[in-house]
């Protein structure tokens, strides 16, 4: 294979264009124009347009783009999320862009080209609402966790896959850093807004939240209860109009169900809470949080009601066998195994949001809802909500009942 070589717009023609599986969708080579878009914090990100139509194709970098190259991160995590990609297709039919090519050598992945859809993140800034948005997450949450665990998989699919995700093991290093330990001291990359400094102090001097956050990293990186996307927040989506799509799971792993359903919930929370940096109006201000906040609601709603459809109905894996449950009396033993699964995975699910809804302010990798308003005071405010609604829940998640009960709270702490 040809040596690795990082892929420029000038490049991309010459590389790819005699892939066949590549110039089916996007035409002759010759006809291409190529623009660099990618604004994550790991990859180059090509659109190619063509003749055909245009693709998407992703190239991992040897080292993490945001930082530069001092911080180097293998390009195997291609791997992973080509690998993911394609079981997250079998899995939720239609949720995710299709793979058109592979390379390993090169590692990059060519995608489909998601006409019009824009990052769900910067939609959530302009106000816009999608209708039905909630449910479609809430369905590929159920449907890539339940069929991605050993509710679904027999040993050797299960035991072979989960060895060959072990190997994501940089990026596991990143998420239980970056997301469960660096946010409560420190560390050396860590930045905020300095108005939080009383608040930032109180937080890292706060002894039951920084064992809640070690328990909850525990629980990432010892239950390895399902295939994860990794890193599913609402800059993993594309939407258009009441359509959505879910990308770039280069940190699957496996882990607890609640990861990829609390860290989505935790992101539309922080939304939330951003919503008056960015809408002038506060009666729109007010509608717009209440949009989001039920949007939230629908995420776990449609995940729990797709969860039990997919237990009753399609549950043939390792554990919880229908065998074990035949008789009369015994229907109550699945219904009543299902219900302590799924109160489970929603205290994981309010752990994993508290502790996101923190570093995304006190960490490295920040959002763009935060970071883009440009009045520090007011950045500073809508922050420090976000801090204290992830404290609340970190801290309440054993207590914590319903989803009525996370926005009761987030609309106490946004003052409505
Ligand atoms: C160094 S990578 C920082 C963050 O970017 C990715 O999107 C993940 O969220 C990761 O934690
Ligand atoms: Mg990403």
């Amino acid at each position: 294979a040809t040596p690795y070589e990082a892929l420029t717009p000038e490049t991309v023609a010459a590389r790819l264009g005699d892939i066949v599986a590549v110039s089916a969708h996007a035409g002759p080579s010759e006809t291409w124009q190529v623009s660099e878009v990618g604004d994550g914090n790991l990859n180059l990100v090509f659109i190619v347009t063509g003749a055909a139509g245009q693709v998407i194709v992703k190239q991992a970098l040897p080292y993490v783009r945001l930082v530069g190259e001092s911080w180097p991160l293998p390009l195997k995590r291609a791997f992973f999320e080509y690998n993911a990609l394609i079981r997250q297709a079998a899995r939720a039919p239609g949720m995710v862009p299709e793979v058109y090519h592979y390379d390993d050598a090169q590692a990059l992945v060519v995608m489909e080209f998601l006409t019009d859809h824009v990052i769900l993140r910067q939609s959530l800034m302009q106000g816009i609402r999608h209708e039905g948005l909630g449910g479609l997450l809430g369905l590929f949450c159920a449907r890539t966790l339940f069929r991605g665990s050993d509710l679904s998989m027999n040993t050797a699919e299960r035991k072979r896959d989960l060895a060959r995700f072990a190997e994501n093991i940089e990026l596991c290093d990143i998420t239980e850093n970056l997301v469960f330990s660096d946010p409560y001291f420190a560390a050396p990359m860590n930045r905020h807004t300095p108005a939080l400094d009383p608040i930032v102090e109180m937080l890292r001097g706060d002894r039951d939240l920084k064992v809640a956050a070690q328990h909850l990293k525990a629980a990432f990186a010892n239950n390895a209860e399902t295939l994860l996307h990794g890193d599913l927040h609402t800059g993993s989506v594309m939407v258009c109009g009441d359509k959505a799509r879910v990308i770039d799971p280069e940190f699957a792993t496996y882990g607890p169900i609640g990861f990829d359903v609390g860290m989505l919930i935790a992101n539309f929370l922080m939304a939330a809470c951003a919503v008056p940096g960015h809408l002038a109006d506060t009666a729109e201000q007010a509608s717009y949080q209440d949009w989001i906040l039920a949007t939230a609601t629908e995420v776990w709603d449609n995940f729990a009601q797709e969860f039990t459809h997919l237990w009753r109905n399609e549950r043939k894996g390792i554990l919880y066998q229908s065998t074990l449950f035949e008789d009369q009396n015994d229907v109550l033993g699945a219904e009543q195994a299902r219900l302590d699964r799924l109160a489970a995975i929603w205290r994981d699910a309010l752990g994993f949001c508290g502790v996101e809804m923190h570093r995304r302010i006190l960490g490295l990798a920040h959002i763009a809802e935060y970071d883009q308003i440009a009045d520090e005071t007011l950045r500073a405010r809508c922050e420090a909500r976000g801090l204290m609604l992830g404290r609340a829940l970190v801290i309440g998640r054993e207590t914590i009942r319903t989803m009525t009960d996370v926005t009761d709270l987030a609309r106490s702490i946004l003052g409505k």
